[in-house]
């Protein structure tokens, strides 16, 4: 480790003494994430306002050796964004610029420090919106959302965060900008590099900012909830809508573990009278009322044994709420093992109905809560009552998940959590390439180090 002595009058010499942090309970809040799973320490964290900025720091670190982890709303779920090894903290929260926002295409630039939420009220002031969307919009950065590839609630209709990229402008490890900023919606001119950065963690660049691609607005939105026999049903249910309905935007569903949880923490009422085996919540949004056409696409299906509705949007919101406050009542009964799933839609009623079991069998304390994005193939298993340290369980489920031909993450990214079962689902020749790519654009290997693959 580089003697702070050393570094830290540097780093002030580059962003000024207010954006060194040092102050221990001050830097508390960078060095914990947001589950509490995951906890480090840093000597500093520091706070660059400008892109040159971010390059004299990177520089200068990576002439003294020193290792660095980018944060941005620290809001991830994986472990990536906190330090481990006493490495510094570089937050870029203070990137937060919206600008050239071109509101005859719909494109926008925001710097790394600008939250969802920011850029979703700048889009919809000039007519247009965002296609990404999730619970954290507040705190997530735009930065840190591209750093892992966020998805979210609407990935089905808009793609995740990759998919809203048209250019990018990063640090390299040496100090270097790399620029592909404004991008352009073809651009077919060699390698890749702002997709290549989009889902690599902090670990190949750090970005600064991106120009993203915006989405026309939706404002009629219809959401049903739905009370169904099992989660077989509830995906035959999405099919119908989406063969059906261009409009669908969401299809998420929870489970009754999660449903109580979620209405003892937030201190709401059961949706409906009884209770039921599983929930599917969908919303369709487009320029007209869709509450009719969803309706009569329902009508139709079969498995359905309750249903509530509602287009105004305290309904909406009202409804939403059974799903969207999972993370927070599941954190609030305890600090859970987070697995992000995805398997093949085929075999996703197969993975649910055998889940629980296969943790069961080896934990029977542990109290799983399963709920997710059922258009996506996409389960959040999140595990209560386990050791911090008894990762047992978790690797019953990713073996399962490998055996089924799923993937260990589907949103959440690597980070430090799920890196030891890398291997179930990246072969051989896959991490090779990846560790390839990881010694040719950080050579001395000083970003987010122990991140996605092993350092060294
Ligand atoms: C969501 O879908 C997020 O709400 C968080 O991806 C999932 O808390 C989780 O496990
Ligand atoms: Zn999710």
């Amino acid at each position: 480790m580089v003697p702070p002595d050393t570094l830290l009058p540097r780093l002030v010499a580059i962003v000024g003494e207010r954006h060194v942090l040092t102050d221990p309970d001050v830097r508390a809040g960078y060095e914990t994430d947001w589950t509490r799973r995951y906890q480090g320490s840093t000597p500093a964290v520091v706070r660059p306002a400008s892109t040159p900025e971010v390059a004299a720091v990177i520089e200068l670190c990576r002439e003294l050796g020193a290792a660095i982890v980018p944060q941005g709303g620290n809001t991830g779920l994986v472990g990536g964004g906190v330090p481990r090894n006493r490495e510094l903290v570089l937050s870029l929260r203070r990137l937060d610029t919206i600008s050239d926002l071109d509101a005859t295409s719909g494109e926008v630039t925001a710097g790394a420090g600008v939250t969802l939420s920011a850029l979703q009220e700048a889009a919809l002031a000039h007519g247009w919106n965002f296609g990404v969307d999730l619970a954290s919009r507040d705190s997530a950065t735009i930065g840190g959302m591209v750093a892992t590839n966020a998805g979210g609630i609407r990935v089905l209709r808009y793609g995740g965060m990759r998919h809203q990229l048209l250019g990018i402008e990063a640090i390299l490890s040496s100090g270097a900008i790399v620029r592909r900023l404004p991008g352009l919606l073809k651009d077919n001119s060699g390698y890749d590099l702002t997709q290549l950065l989009a889902g690599s963690e902090g670990t190949l660049a750090v970005i600064t900012a991106v120009r993203l691609k915006l989405i026309p607005q939706q404002p009629q939105r219809a959401v049903a909830l739905l009370a169904v026999d099992d989660i077989a049903a509830a995906l035959r249910v999405v099919s119908a809508v989406r063969r059906a309905l261009s409009s669908l935007e969401a299809a998420e569903v929870f489970f009754p573990e999660g449903l109580e949880l979620v209405c003892r923490h937030a201190g709401l009422a059961p949706p409906f009278s009884a209770g039921h085996p599983c929930y599917l919540l969908l919303e369709c949004a487009g320029q007209a009322d869709e509450s009719a056409n969803l309706a009569d696409v329902l009508a139709s299906a079969t498995g359905i044994r309750d249903s509530a509705m509602a287009a105004d949007r305290p309904g909406r919101e009202r409804l939403w709420a059974y799903r969207e406050r999972h993370t927070e009542a599941i954190s609030a009964e305890g600090i859970p093992h987070k697995l992000d799933v995805t398997l093949p839609m085929a075999r996703l009623a197969e993975f649910e109905s055998r889940v629980r079991g296969a943790i069961a069998a080896v934990e029977p304390s542990a109290r799983p809560v399963l709920f997710g994005h059922a258009g996506d193939g996409n389960l959040h298993v999140n595990i209560l009552g386990l050791d911090p340290g008894d990762e047992r369980p978790d690797d019953a489920v990713l073996r399962l998940v490998a055996g089924l031909g799923g993937s260990i993450s589907a949103e959440h990214g690597i980070g430090i959590a799920k890196m030891p079962w890398l291997h179930l689902t990246r072969s051989a020749a896959d991490r090779e390439a990846m560790r390839a790519i990881k010694s040719a654009l950080d050579p001395s290997g000083i970003l987010n180090p122990g991140v996605v693959i092993p350092s060294g």
